[in-house]
Order: C-alpha cells, then structure tokens, then sequence
C-alpha cells in the first residue's frame, strides 16, 4: 500500500512536475520568494499550498503513483518544461487522471541564447498539452509575476501566458 500525502494541501493547491533539470525547484523557490538555490529535489516538498516534486517521478512510469496519488487533491497541475528540452514526454494519461484539474505549462529558462519559448510551446500542443502556456527566467524575475498571480494571487491573470 502507498502511502497518501502527510500533508493535505490547502485549497486551489498546485503541483510542478516535469523531467529532472526542467527548472521546478528553482521556479518553485522564485514563487515563494525564496533566495536560495535549488537544490536537488529527493522527495516531495510541500509549502503552503503548492508542491514541488522530483523528476524521476515524472520520467519512471514505476514512479507515477507517487504523483497520482500526490495529485488527488490539487486543482492546478502545472508542467514545467525547459526551453533547451527538445523532447516533450508527457506521460499519456497522467496529467488526465481525475479530471477536475486546470492544467498549467511553463516555459523555462527562456533567457537562454538558443531558447525559442514558440517553438517549445508548440511542442507542447503537438503533445496534446491544453491550458495556458507561461514563459519564464530565473534571471528575469519579472517574468514570473503572471504566473505567480495565477497560481497564488487570484483570478487576474487568466490570460496569462506570453511575459518573456
Ligand atoms: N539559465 C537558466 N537556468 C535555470 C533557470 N531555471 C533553472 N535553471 C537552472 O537549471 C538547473 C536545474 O534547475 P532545478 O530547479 O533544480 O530543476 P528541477 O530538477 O526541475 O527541480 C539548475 O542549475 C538551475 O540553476 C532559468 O530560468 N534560466
Ligand atoms: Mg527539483
């Protein structure tokens, strides 16, 4: 038996998840306004009413249940993807389980030279991905406020996507 989270989020929670290097911790530490640096993430991490998870848990199918179960009571799933990934994989199903869910992509590390964030999100359409797309840099801090508001300050911002 799996155990359920220990620590129930809070209403309107959200969760990152994507590959391994995608950038969740450090877009996770940016909306929490945290300094430090990400480090590597090993568990879930709870704050407030947003988690932060591992990437081996969304690249090991032998790991989905972690965040299947993780995920049953957050209304926000959000897919963060780094522009300097050319492989979308998103696990089929797995962004789809309960159904109640708003899903959310972010673009990040859109400062990089080769980054092109149109070419990314329509890599992420192609994969079937649905939902505002958000483009973001940890060396732009301004870049994460429309996302920030979606996700923790509310409703403001539904257009959302396409800051740089
Ligand atoms: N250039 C650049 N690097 C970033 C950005 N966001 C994260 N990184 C770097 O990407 C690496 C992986 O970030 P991390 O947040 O640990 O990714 P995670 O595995 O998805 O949690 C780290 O070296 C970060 O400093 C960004 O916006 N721009
Ligand atoms: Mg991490």
């Amino acid at each position: 038996m799996e155990p359920r989270t220990a620590i129930s989020p809070a209403p309107s929670a959200f969760m990152l998840m994507g590959a391994v290097d995608a950038g969740k911790t450090t877009l996770f530490n940016l909306l929490y306004g945290r300094a430090e640096n990400a480090r590597k993430t090993q568990a879930l991490e709870f704050e407030n009413s947003g988690i932060d998870t591992p990437g081996e848990f969304f690249s090991h199918p032998r790991l989905y249940h972690a965040l299947i179960n993780t995920s049953s009571d957050v209304d926000v799933l959000v897919y963060v993807h780094s522009c300097d990934n050319d492989e979308c994989r998103l696990p089929p199903g797995l962004l789809n389980v309960y159904g109640h869910q708003r899903l959310v992509g972010v673009i990040t590390k859109t400062d990089l030279p080769d980054c092109d964030p149109g070419h990314a999100e329509s890599m992420l359409r192609r994969a079937g991905f649905s939902g505002p797309i958000f483009r973001v840099s940890n060396r732009h801090p301004g870049s994460i406020l429309p996302l920030k508001r979606y996700l923790l300050g509310g409703e403001s911002t539904e257009e959302g996507a396409g800051s740089s």
